[in-house]
């Protein structure tokens, strides 16, 4: 409950990181979720993610729409900027807050309702843009926040709680996502949390729209026999293609895998990204390939999970747009108004 305030003061011997934090420094307030809720799993994740790369709280800003999942950024990261937007409108705020500010580091966190229904053209516009973020979509295939009704993600055929079949296709955010020209796309499971860890540290140190698509049960709603979106039918169904070991450019490189099984990539902030390859054939640097095998897996029933797509060289929507380096609340009136010489050399370029 949130009038139940959480302990300021924690272990003495808890473990911090290089900037002295420990993790109860990355948490936020207790968490009002139904207990077993994949959400709370996936908070727990980005406080992992974010204590592991030492990230300075005060760096970062989280954004999110409306929905059970699009509530948990007040369970995690409580000393960080945060925006609680209007339902589907989390990417179009974010995008907003980035163009004023790129210095810091924008954390998008979405639902299945959220990103694919009402705010799907949000979604995608944020995507093709290249806005520098990492965007989860904690996706459970059901309005759970207003009580279970099927989402856009919801499968062809799959059942709701009460045996009523949902006869519309569902959209695949990952292949969307691969289409319009997402740099990182990459998908989970809430109940794993040594691949989603990785996949949310390589997303947050990733330059450019880096998208996670994790799958996180409505323990309410949605676990139950024919739903394709309980614990059961994803630990079944699930398909790793890889496993990431995220190495931060301050590390040395130690590699204890077969060679030839592991890959590395070299992300734009240095940091190394070491691919345990599981399917033989699988290539995160293939984005036509990376679409086609998710189809054929998913005709299969497959959910297949693990870093999908990345480009380490991706450019982002500040370099599209040559923007100023600065954030905007920190230009000079010198800067901001230049004078009629400035104004003269603009308009003679343009004549
Ligand atoms: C403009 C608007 N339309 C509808 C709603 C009602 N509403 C609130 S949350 C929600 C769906 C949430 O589903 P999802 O994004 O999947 O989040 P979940 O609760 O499943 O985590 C809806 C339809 C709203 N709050 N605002
Ligand atoms: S209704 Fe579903 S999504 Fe919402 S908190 Fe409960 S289990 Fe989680
Ligand atoms: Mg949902």
């Amino acid at each position: 409950m949130t009038y139940i305030l959480k302990p300021r003061l924690h272990h003495p011997g808890l473990a911090a990181n290089d900037l002295g934090f420990t993790r109860r420094d990355y948490e936020g307030s207790v968490s009002t979720l139904c207990a077993g809720c994949g959400h709370d799993s996936i908070s727990a994740a980005v406080i992992q993610a974010c204590y592991e790369l030492a990230l300075p709280p005060h760096r970062i800003a989280k954004l999110s729409g409306i929905g059970c999942s699009s509530k948990t950024p007040d369970y995690f990261l409580g000393q960080s900027h945060g925006f609680n937007s209007v339902h589907g409108r989390m990417p179009s705020v974010l995008t907003g807050a980035n163009l004023a500010n790129r210095e810091l580091i924008y954390l998008g966190v979405s639902g299945d309702g959220d990103s694919a229904s009402i705010g799907f053209g949000q979604f995608a516009h944020s995507i093709r843009r290249g806005v520098n973020m990492t965007y989860i979509v904690e996706n459970n295939g059901v309005y759970g926040l207003t009580k279970g009704q099927f989402s856009a993600t919801s499968d062809k055929g799959s059942k709701s709680k009460k045996g009523v079949v949902n006869h519309d296709s569902a959209i695949d955010l990952v292949s969307v996502a691969l289409q319009l020209g997402a740099t990182f796309v990459a998908r989970s499971f809430s109940g794993d949390k040594a691949q989603l860890v990785p996949l949310i540290k390589a997303a947050l140190s990733h330059r450019g729209a880096a998208f996670i698509d994790c799958v996180s049960p409505c323990v309410q709603f949605n676990n139950h026999a024919g739903s394709t979106k309980s614990f059961d039918y994803v630990r079944e169904h699930n398909e790793a293609v890889n496993r990431l070991d995220v190495i931060s450019a301050r590390e040395p490189i130690h590699i204890d895998h077969e060679p030839g099984t592991t890959q590395l990539v070299t992300q734009h902030d240095g940091s190394v990204l070491a691919l345990h390859k599981l399917g033989a054939h699988y290539d995160p640097s293939d984005r036509v390939g990376a679409i086609t095998y998710l189809q054929q897996r998913q005709a299969l029933g497959e959910i297949v999970t693990g870093l999908l797509f990345v480009d380490p060289a991706a450019e982002d929507m500040h370099d599209a747009l040559d923007t100023v380096d600065k954030p905007l609340n920190a230009l000079t009136d010198a800067e901001l108004v230049p004078g009629a010489g400035a104004l003269a050399a603009v308009n003679a370029a343009l004549r």
